[in-house]
C-alpha cells in the first residue's frame, strides 16, 4: 500500500497502479477517451493530464505511477486550462455535430466538453483532406471525421479480439485509422464483430443497423445471453419499447468479457421477422395448411398420440428435443415423452454433435462436460487445438485462445485445413481427415518413449496405463505420419512441446466427434491429457466446445435415450421412484431409447409412428438429405413446434407456433456449464406460446397436472429439487454470470474446474487403448475426393434465424465448396466458378472457393442454404457407440459446370 494526496484527500493505493487507477478506486473522476482497462499501452488523447507536485510539466495520469507521499491536483485551472485546449482542437479538428449524431447522449467526447464547459470550440482547424465516411461495410459505419485517434479501436481489434485488421496510418498530412491496407472496411479482413464499435468512445464507428434509432437517453438494457453458439456470451439488449435497436457486450461478465462475434451482436432481427409462426397450423387433405385453434390442434395432437399409444404402444411414439431452446422447455420435453407418453425416445441434436463427448468423457472420467472454463485459455501456457473451426464457429473463445498466444503460451494446432486459427499456431499439424486416434497414438508414444509423460499422475490417479502402453507402442512416429499424412519429425516436435510445457489446455470440437470413430477419438484426447497430467488443475482439462447455445444444457436436463435429468439412472430404483413420484406416475420407463437416426428409419419401417419434433430442422441437417426426406414424407403423424416454416415443417401434419428467444424467460447452459438467464423482452407473435405451455397443455390432455407455470416455477421447484447436481441453483443467485454446475448447495459458489486434484468423478481416471479405424467411405478411382463438412462464420445451421438478420445474407449469401489450389489447378477450376460435387447420395452444383488452406484431395463444404448443402452428399454411417453420423468424412467426385 502507498500513500497520496489527490486534491487534498489522503488516500491508498497499490504498488504499481497508475495515478488514474488510484483516482478512480477512490471515487475521483478522471477523464479519459482512450484508457482500456487491461490493454492499455500508452497515452494518447492526453485529457487525463494531472498536475504532480515536484513535476514541472502536467502528467498523463493514466501512465504516471502513483508513488508514496504524491501530491497531485486533478482539478485546477491549469489542468482544466490543458483539458480544454485539447478538447477544442478535438472538436474543431472533427466534423462534430452532436444534435444529428448517433453517439449524442453516450458520448465521452461529449461528456468532456460538456465537464469543461466548452459550448463551441475555438480553433477551426479545417482539415484540408476529409476522411469521410466508409459504408462499405454491412454492418458498421466508419465516420472518420469523428475519430479523434484515441487508438481505442486500434487496440480493441489488434489486442482484445486480435483478428489485427485496424491499424495507423498516414495518409496525406495526417494519421488515420485504416483498415488492412487502407481498404474499405466492408473489403478488408474486418469479421464484423464490432468489438471496436463497442470501444469507440465517440461517434467514429456505429452499428450501422442502429442508425436513427439508438439514441442512449430513449433506450433501456436488458441482460441476456446470446441465442447462437455455446460459449453463451452475454449481451444487453438496448430496447426502445419491443425493439432491439442495438447489442452491446456486457464487459466484465463471465465468459465473454463485453466480446460478441458477428451474429450475438447483429443476428437479433429474426424475432421480428412477418414470417414468423402465429398461429397453429394444421395440414389439410390437399396437403396445404390451415390456421386453427390452440384448442382443436392441441385436441388433435393429443388425440392422435394417444390413439398411436393405444394402439402401437408407447414405443411407438418418439420425441426429439431443443437444443435452441431453454434448459426449462427441454425438460418439459422430455417429461412429456417418459411420463405422459411412457415412451422411452427422447434424443435432441447433441446425437449429431457432441454426443460421443458426453459418452467418451464419462467413460474416461466419470462426467461429460468440459472439465475446464473459457476464462483459462488465455492464462494457460500451452493450448492443443485438435478438429476446432473456432474462429467461425466459436469466435469469442477463439479471441482468448489468440490472447493466450500472444501472451506466450505456445499454440499447437491440428486440422486438415489451415484455418485461421492457424496463423497464430507454434505448430500447424495438417492432419488426413479421419486419422485422430492413429496421430494421438503416435503423440503417446513418443511421449511414453522419451519418458516425457507425468508419471506421478498416471501413478495416483490413473488406471490401466500399461494396456494403453501395450496398444500406442503400435504407432511409431512413423505409422502415424503414415496414416495422419503429418510429418513424423511434427509428431515428435508436437509430442515434446506437450511433454515440456505445463499447464496446457485440450480444446476439440467436431473434427473429433463427427466419425464413424468419434467416441474413440474423445477417449483418445482424454488419454493424452491424462498422460500428461493435464487435469484437475486450473489453465489444462479437456474442453470441449459444445456446438448450440443450450446442448450442454438440453443433455443435462436429459432430453437423451439413456439418461434422465442432471445425468440420473432411471435403471435405478430410487431414483426411478423419485422422478416417478415428481411427475404423478408409477414409473418411468426404464429402458434406452431410439436415437434420432433410429426415430427416422423407424418412420420408414413403421415402428415409429408419432414423432414430436421441437425446434429441430432435420431435413436440412441430418446426413443424406433425400433419405431424411424420405423418412419424413412416410411418417404417420409428425408434429412440429417451430418459430418459422422449416423444410421440416413441411412434412408436419400439426405445426405449433413457438415463442422464441427474448419472448420467455428462461435458462442456457453454456460449454463451460454455466446457466445463465434468458430474458423476456417482448411478446411472441400473433399466438404463438413458451414450449413449455404447449407440452403442459399436451400433458392435461393426457390427465396430467403439471404444477410449474412459469420456466422459474419449473428450475426452482422441479430441477433443483429433482437433481443434486443443480441443488444449489435457484433463480434468485442467476443474476450476473450464472453458476456452473456441479453446485449442489445453495452457499455453493458452482464449479469452474471439475475433478479437481485428479479425484475424477469416476475415482481414478480410465486409460484406454484405442485401434485407429478408417472412416466409413474412403476415397477411391470413382470418388476421389474426401468431402468434409463444417460452418461458416456468417450463418448458423439451416439459417432460420441468421438468413432472417439484416446483412448476413450479404456477407454469406450462398454455399460454397473449398478446393485446394493444386486440384483446383490440375481441373482447370478458378476461383468463384461453379463446380458439380456429387456423392453416393446426391449431387450439387456450388460456386468453389479455391484455397491454399485446403489440403489436396480435399472438398469442404457447409450445409447452411437449402441449395449446395452438403448433406445432399453426407454418408449416413454413424459412431460405432452413440450414432453420431460421419459427417466430416466421405467419399464425392467434383468437376467443373
Ligand atoms: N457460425 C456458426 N457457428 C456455430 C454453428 C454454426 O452453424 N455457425 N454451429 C454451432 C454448433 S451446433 C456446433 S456443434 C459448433 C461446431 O464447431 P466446430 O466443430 O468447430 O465447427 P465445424 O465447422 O464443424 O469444424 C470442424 C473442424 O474440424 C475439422 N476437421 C474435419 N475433419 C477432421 C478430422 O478428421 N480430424 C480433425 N482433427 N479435424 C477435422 C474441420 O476442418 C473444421 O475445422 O459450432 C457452433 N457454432
Ligand atoms: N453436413 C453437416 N451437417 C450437420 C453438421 C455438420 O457438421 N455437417 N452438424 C450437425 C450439428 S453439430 C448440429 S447441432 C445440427 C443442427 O441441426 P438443427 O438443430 O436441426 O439445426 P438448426 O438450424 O439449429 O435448427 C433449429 C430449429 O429450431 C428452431 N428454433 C429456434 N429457436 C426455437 C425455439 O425457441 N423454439 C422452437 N420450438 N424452435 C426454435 C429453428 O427455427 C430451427 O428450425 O446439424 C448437424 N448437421
Ligand atoms: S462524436 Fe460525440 S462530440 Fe462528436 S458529434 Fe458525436 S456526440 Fe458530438
Ligand atoms: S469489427 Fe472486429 S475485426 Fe472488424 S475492425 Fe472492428 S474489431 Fe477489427
Ligand atoms: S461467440 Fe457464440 S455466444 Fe458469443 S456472440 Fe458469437 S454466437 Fe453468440
Ligand atoms: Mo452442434
Amino acid at each position: 500500500m502507498i500513500n497520496l494526496t489527490i486534491d487534498n484527500k489522503k488516500v491508498q493505493g497499490q504498488e504499481g497502479q497508475t495515478v488514474l487507477q488510484v483516482a478512480e478506486a477512490n471515487g475521483i473522476h478522471i477523464p479519459t477517451l482512450c484508457y482500456m482497462e487491461g490493454v492499455h499501452e500508452n497515452f494518447s488523447c492526453r485529457i487525463c493530464v494531472v498536475e504532480v507536485e515536484g513535476m514541472r510539466n502536467l502528467q498523463p495520469s493514466c501512465s504516471v505511477k502513483a508513488a508514496e507521499g504524491m501530491v497531485v491536483r486533478t482539478n485546477n485551472e491549469k489542468v482544466l486550462s490543458a483539458r480544454r485546449t485539447i478538447v477544442n482542437l478535438m472538436l474543431s479538428n472533427g466534423a462534430h455535430n452532436c444534435l444529428s449524431c448517433e453517439k449524442n447522449g453516450d458520448c465521452q467526447l461529449q461528456d468532456a466538453a460538456y465537464e469543461l464547459g466548452i459550448e463551441a470550440p475555438k480553433f477551426i482547424l479545417k482539415s484540408e483532406n476529409d476522411p469521410g465516411i466508409d459504408d462499405s461495410s454491412p454492418m458498421i459505419i466508419r465516420d472518420n471525421r469523428k475519430c479523434i485517434l484515441c487508438k481505442r479501436c486500434v487496440i480493441a481489434c489488434n489486442k482484445i479480439v486480435d483478428n489485427d485488421v485496424l491499424g495507423l496510418a498516414q495518409r496525406g498530412s495526417e494519421t488515420v485509422v485504416v483498415c488492412d491496407t487502407d481498404k474499405p472496411m466492408g473489403e478488408s479482413s474486418c469479421v464484423q464483430c464490432g468489438e471496436c464499435v463497442q470501444r469507440c468512445p465517440v461517434g467514429a464507428l456505429i452499428e450501422k443497423k442502429s442508425v436513427g434509432k439508438a439514441r442512449s437517453w430513449e433506450t433501456t438494457k436488458v441482460r441476456t445471453t446470446c441465442p447462437y453458439c455455446g460459449v453463451g456470451c452475454q449481451l444487453n439488449l438496448h430496447m426502445k419499447g419491443e425493439e432491439i435497436v442495438k447489442v452491446t457486450g456486457v464487459e466484465g461478465a463471465q465468459p465473454n468479457d463485453g466480446r460478441l462475434c458477428v451474429k450475438g451482436r447483429f443476428g437479433y432481427d429474426f424475432i421480428y421477422s412477418d414470417e414468423r409462426l402465429t398461429t397453429p397450423l394444421i395440414k389439410q387433405a390437399d396437403g396445404t395448411f390451415r390456421e386453427a385453434s390452440w384448442d382443436e390442434a392441441l385436441d388433435l395432437v393429443a388425440n392422435k398420440f394417444k390413439a398411436i399409444i393405444a394402439k402401437y404402444g408407447p414405443e411407438a411414439v418418439a420425441g426429439v428435443s431443443c437444443a435452441r431452446s431453454t434448459n426449462e422447455n427441454s425438460y418439459q420435453m422430455q417429461k412429456l415423452v417418459r411420463a405422459v407418453f411412457q415412451s422411452p425416445n427422447i434424443d435432441h441434436c447433441a446425437r449429431v454433435c457432441h454426443a460421443p463427448t458426453v459418452s467418451g468423457l464419462m467413460k474416461s472420467f466419470g462426467t461429460g462436460g468440459m472439465t475446464n472454463s473459457i476464462q483459462e485459455f488465455a492464462n494457460t501456457k500451452l493450448l492443443f487445438c485438435i478438429g476446432t473451426n473456432m474462429t467461425e464457429a466459436h469466435p469469442v473463445a477463439s479471441t482468448f485462445v489468440k490472447n493466450g498466444a500472444r501472451n506466450g503460451a505456445k499454440l499447437i494446432v491440428c486440422d486438415p485445413r489451415r484455418h485461421r486459427l492457424a496463423d497464430y499456431a507454434d505448430i500447424f499439424a495438417q492432419m488426413k481427415v479421419g486419422s485422430d486416434v492413429a496421430f494421438l497414438n503416435a503423440i503417446m508414444n513418443v511421449l511414453i518413449n522419451e519418458d516425457l509423460y507425468d508419471k506421478e499422475f498416471v501413478r495416483d490417479h490413473c488406471e490401466n496405463f500399461e494396456e494403453l502402453k501395450a496398444c500406442v507402442m503400435k504407432y511409431p512416429p512413423e505409422r502415424g505420419e503414415e496414416i495422419s499424412g503429418v510429418p513424423k519429425e511434427t509428431i515428435i516436435e508436437i509430442a515434446r512441446m506437450l511433454g515440456t510445457v505445463k499447464p496446457a489446455m485440450l480444446i476439440y470440437t467436431l473434427g473429433i466427434t463427427e466419425h464413424t470413430c468419434g467416441t474413440d477419438n474423445v477417449i483418445s484426447v482424454a488419454n493424452l491429457q491424462m498422460l500428461l497430467g493435464n487435469i484437475g488443475k486450473e489453465n489444462t482439462g479437456v474442453n470441449p466446445l459444445r456446438g448450440q447455445n443450450n446442448v450442454q444444457g438440453a443433455c443435462d436436463m436429459g432430453a437423451l435415450p439413456n439418461v434422465l435429468p442432471g445425468y440420473q439412472s432411471f435403471t435405478d430404483p430410487a431414483v426411478n421412484a423419485k422422478f416417478a413420484k415428481a411427475w404423478g406416475v408409477d414409473s418411468i420407463p426404464a429402458k434406452n431409447g431410439l436415437m434420432i437416426a433410429q426415430m427416422l428409419d423407424g418412420l420408414l419401417d413403421k415402428t415409429i409412428r408419432g414423432l414430436f419434433l421441437f425446434g429441430e430442422n432435420l431435413v436440412q441437417a441430418e446426413p443424406d438429405i433425400a433419405h431424411v426426406e424420405k423418412c419424413m414424407a412416410a411418417a404417420e403423424f409428425l408434429v412440429s413446434t417451430d418459430i418459422f416454416m422449416t423444410e421440416t415443417t413441411r412434412f408436419a401434419h400439426v405445426i405449433l407456433p413457438a415463442a422464441s428467444w427474448c419472448e420467455d424467460e428462461g435458462t442456457y447452459t453454456n460449454c463451460e456449464r454455466r446457466i445463465s438467464r434468458v430474458r423476456k423482452i417482448k411478446n411472441a407473435p400473433g399466438e404463438a406460446k413458451p414450449d413449455w405451455w404447449i407440452f403442459k397443455q399436451i400433458a392435461k390432455r393426457f390427465g396430467h397436472e403439471w404444477a410449474s407455470n412459469s420456466a422459474r416455477e419449473i428450475w426452482d421447484n422441479e430441477l433443483a429439487v429433482l437433481c443434486p447436481s443443480f441443488a444449489g441453483v435457484k433463480y434468485y443467485r442467476l443474476d450476473g454470470d450464472g453458476i456452473q454446475w456441479p453446485c449442489p448447495s445453495e452457499d455453493h459458489p458452482g464449479t469452474q474446474i471439475l475433478h479437481k486434484d485428479g479425484n475424477f468423478t469416476r475415482g481414478k481416471g480410465l486409460l484406454v487403448p484405442l485401434e485407429w479405424t478408417p472412416p466409413a467411405e474412403v476415397p477411391d478411382a470413382e470418388y476421389p475426393f474426401v468431402l468434409s463438412t463444417g460452418r461458416r462464420l456468417y450463418h448458423y445451421h439451416t439459417r432460420t434465424q441468421t438468413g432472417r438478420a439484416k446483412g448476413l445474407n450479404d456477407l454469406l449469401p450462398e454455399e460454397y465448396a473449398d478446393i485446394s489450389d493444386i486440384d483446383a489447378g490440375r481441373m482447370g477450376i478458378a476461383d468463384g466458378e461453379k463446380i458439380r460435387v456429387w456423392s453416393r447420395r446426391g449431387s450439387v452444383e456450388v460456386t468453389a472457393r479455391v484455397s491454399e488452406r485446403i489440403q489436396p484431395g480435399l472438398v469442404w463444404m457447409a450445409f447452411h442454404y437449402r441449395e449446395g448443402n452438403a448433406n445432399w452428399l453426407t454418408n449416413k454411417a454413424y459412431d460405432r457407440v452413440t450414432m453420431t453420423p460421419e459427417y466430416k468424412a466421405c467419399a464425392v467426385n467434383i468437376s467443373k459446370l
